[in-house]
């Protein structure tokens, strides 16, 4: 049994406590942004020891394993401190405020020997791996184009509020290397292609945000908050071209009122089209030109590697908590000696700030990025 630290307690913290808990994990330690925060989270996330501060946590010897749900601007930090300490990490993306920062954290991820993961959770859809296995088999055919979008709306009023606004607890993409990175990293996933290089533009919806950094609610910050200058984007549009020659597009927004989650995507091939929709990830529309299918997410009828992540019989629907289910078992499976397939690492988490950087880039300079490494 693993020894958890889970350092940062908001609602990506809770989640990855439930996801620990179910995957055996022994929840030893919690640590947010003050000695009574930490009290408050260990109280919620049912952790046995409130540590003063994460990096209490993160240097005691009685932990194996380190989940950093922070904000961004501590994450290498904590990560490269924990691989220091001998432990297994996951860490939220981005990995890095920057790719510098981000590199150096997978080098010391590499050299440690440790698991080093970043939840890109969405790998462990079924459905999204159904279209990999389809595509691995042939059966799209040679790719011609890939494009979608990811559609949020929780900061699409002006008095919307969260530390990721700030660019100096954030970095400087908001949208996109919130969520943009997620989308880059499925659709590398699942077609197997890698993005060569970028053309985008970034917006941004309000100049200035009624935010205050110590607020904890939304109508708190819109109550006693001050009108800020916002330095980070909302939304995003990128052209991409990948090093195997398809082409694509993607819209990244958070200010997309009524779309709560929706990262949708389509693969268009010589021989079908395969689209997943995250706010529906049971079914797969797989087009054809004599007929088109929506495949349910059955496990008697899923590829042979696949089916082991639809635990749940058809018709009983998994969802966004199961992906991080199956995320943190596989990464503690590989903490443990075992070997599992599509794990998100640390490399993973460095091309998704690699990406991002390349965006930001080439909305900055109004040119073609190419995409590092
Ligand atoms: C907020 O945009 C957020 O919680 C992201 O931070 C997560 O990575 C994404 O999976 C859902 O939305």
């Amino acid at each position: 049994m693993l020894s958890i630290g889970i350092a940062g307690a908001g609602f990506i913290g809770r989640v990855h406590a439930r996801a620990s808990l179910l995957a055996g994990g022994r929840l030893v330690g919690a640590a947010d942004r003050s000695p009574e925060e930490s009290r408050a989270a260990a109280l919620r996330l049912g952790a046995e020891i409130a540590f003063d501060t994460a990096e209490e946590m993160i240097d005691d010897p009685g932990i194996d394993l380190i989940h950093i749900c922070t904000p961004n601007h501590v994450h290498a930090l904590l990560a490269e401190r924990a691989l220091r300490n001998g432990k297994h990490v996951i860490c939220e993306k981005p990995l890095g405020m920057n790719p510098q920062e981000a590199a150096r954290v997978t080098d010391a991820a590499a050299a440690s020997g440790k698991v080093a993961a970043v939840p890109f959770v969405y790998r462990f859809h079924p459905m999204a791996r159904q279209a990999r296995a389809m595509i691995r088999a042939g059966e799209v055919g040679r790719i011609h184009l890939i494009h979608g979008s990811y559609l949020q709306d929780w900061l699409s009023r002006v008095d919307d509020f969260n530390w990721r606004v700030d660019s100096s607890t954030g970095g400087a993409s908001r949208a996109f290397a919130d969520i943009g990175s997620h989308w880059c990293d499925l659709v590398e996933f699942v077609s197997g292609q890698r993005i060569k290089r970028v053309w985008a533009l970034t917006y941004q919806a309000f100049a200035e945000r009624r935010y205050t950094p110590d607020a904890t609610t939304f109508a708190e910050a819109a109550a006693e908050g001050i009108r800020t200058a916002v330095e980070t984007e909302d939304a995003g549009v990128v052209l991409f071209e990948t090093f195997e020659g398809s082409v694509g597009s993607a819209v990244i927004s958070q200010v997309s009122p009524g779309r709560k989650n929706r990262l949708w995507f389509e693969i268009d091939g010589t021989l079908s089209s395969v689209v997943f929709d995250q706010e529906n990830p049971e079914h797969l529309w797989v087009g054809r030109r004599e007929r088109i299918e929506l495949l349910a997410r059955d496990p008697m009828h899923l590829a042979a590697d696949v089916a082991p992540y639809a635990f749940l019989p058809a018709g009983h629907s998994q969802g966004y908590q199961d992906c991080f289910n199956a995320f943190v078992a596989d990464v503690y499976q590989n903490a443990l000696g075992g070997q599992t397939s599509g794990l998100p690492v640390f490399a993973d988490g460095l091309r998704a700030v690699r990406i991002t950087d390349a965006v930001m880039q080439s909305a900055h300079t109004g040119d073609w990025a190419q995409v590092a490494g």
